[in-house]
């Protein structure tokens, strides 16, 4: 880690120390970094008698419900003159808080702790690298930092936020520290099968079934290089599936020995298509978002178009054969 992280970790555990409401809140669709990450932060925080909430931005899939202290995830409409510490993570900009925008907005004080390359600095103390694989990284030597003793149910947030964000540590982002993390936290007595379990052997009919539909939607383009699949609202009315349900077709395609880019296109609404794009070896899958005003990681990235399923498949279509060409 560089020394302005460190520093600024060090203002930010300042702050905290100030402070007594404490609120956390990640994105919107949230995945196991965002849950993992939040959780780990939240109960080392209770140790040292923090008020702290979790605020729930969107419906927790059901493959993270097993974690240690999910029930802290809440609903929040109260007061909203309250908050000494809105610590967002995870987020790489304040828009995709959702709903707790405006809780945050009115926050006495922010920390922004991400590892999106795209993050804009939205806090009054930024804790963001985009070189480790996972914000439950960062949450790691924060909460080393702190002093605060990482026990079993921190480590099991920790272990799942860095394991779903690095696609079972296969990616390219990580590294050796990112192995001596996981180190540590096998050393402290995590589960590691009966987390792997829950979170990637748990899967259920419904969702298999969404699956087998959605493969047979598979068009290749530049001979293989590109993949895509669709989950249209039909095919989710048809299996008894959610949204949620699509998590992990895409890296099923990434699969395809000529793959480069593989994409998937969620039908939220007739006019609103949530793209997901992952990339192999070249491909900037950030860039290719950005141009939709989405954005994410090299390797991991999404956004939305709002046309119909057809039309926006072949506008990404098109953006990844342009930035293929480059
Ligand atoms: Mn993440």
């Amino acid at each position: 880690m560089n020394r302005e992280i460190l520093l600024n970790m060090g203002k930010a555990i300042d702050l905290i120390k100030e402070s007594s409401n404490i609120f956390i809140a990640s994105h919107i669709n949230p995945d196991g970094d965002n849950i993992g990450s939040s959780l780990a932060l939240a109960l080392a925080l209770k140790k040292i008698n923090k008020n702290i909430v979790v605020l729930k931005s969107d419906i927790i899939p059901i493959d993270f419900t097993f974690l240690p202290g999910i029930n802290l995830i809440k609903e929040y409409d109260d007061k909203l003159d309250d908050i000494d510490l809105f610590i967002t993570l995870d987020c790489g900009d304040i828009n995709r808080l959702g709903q707790n925008k405006i809780l945050f907005e009115n926050a006495k004080k922010t920390i922004n702790i991400d590892h999106h390359i795209s993050n804009t600095n939205f806090g009054d103390i930024n804790i963001v690298d985009s070189k480790v694989t996972a914000t439950g990284e960062l949450i790691y030597y924060f909460i080393k930092q702190m002093e605060i003793e990482i026990d079993k149910d921190i480590a099991t947030n920790i272990y799942t936020a860095i394991s779903t964000d690095t696609g079972s540590f296969k990616y390219e982002s990580v590294s050796s520290d990112t192995h001596r993390i996981i180190a540590d936290l096998l050393d402290i007595g995590i589960d590691k099968s009966d987390i792997n379990i829950n979170l990637y052997e748990n899967m259920s009919f419904t969702r298999m079934k969404l699956f087998i539909k959605s493969l047979t939607t598979l068009e290749t383009f530049n001979n293989g290089k590109i993949a895509v699949i669709e989950v249209t609202q039909e095919m989710l009315k048809e299996t008894g599936a959610s949204l949620e349900d699509s998590e992990g077709i895409v890296s099923f395609i990434k699969k395809l020995s000529t793959v480069e880019a593989a994409c998937i296109l969620k039908e939220l609404e007739k006019e609103d298509i949530k793209i997901s794009l992952r990339t192999k070896k070249y491909l900037d899958a950030s860039y290719i978002c950005n141009k939709f005003d989405g954005g994410g990681h090299k390797r991991a990235a999404g956004c939305t178009i709002y046309k119909g399923i057809k039309e926006a498949k072949e506008l990404i279509v098109k953006s990844i054969q342009e930035a293929m060409k480059v």
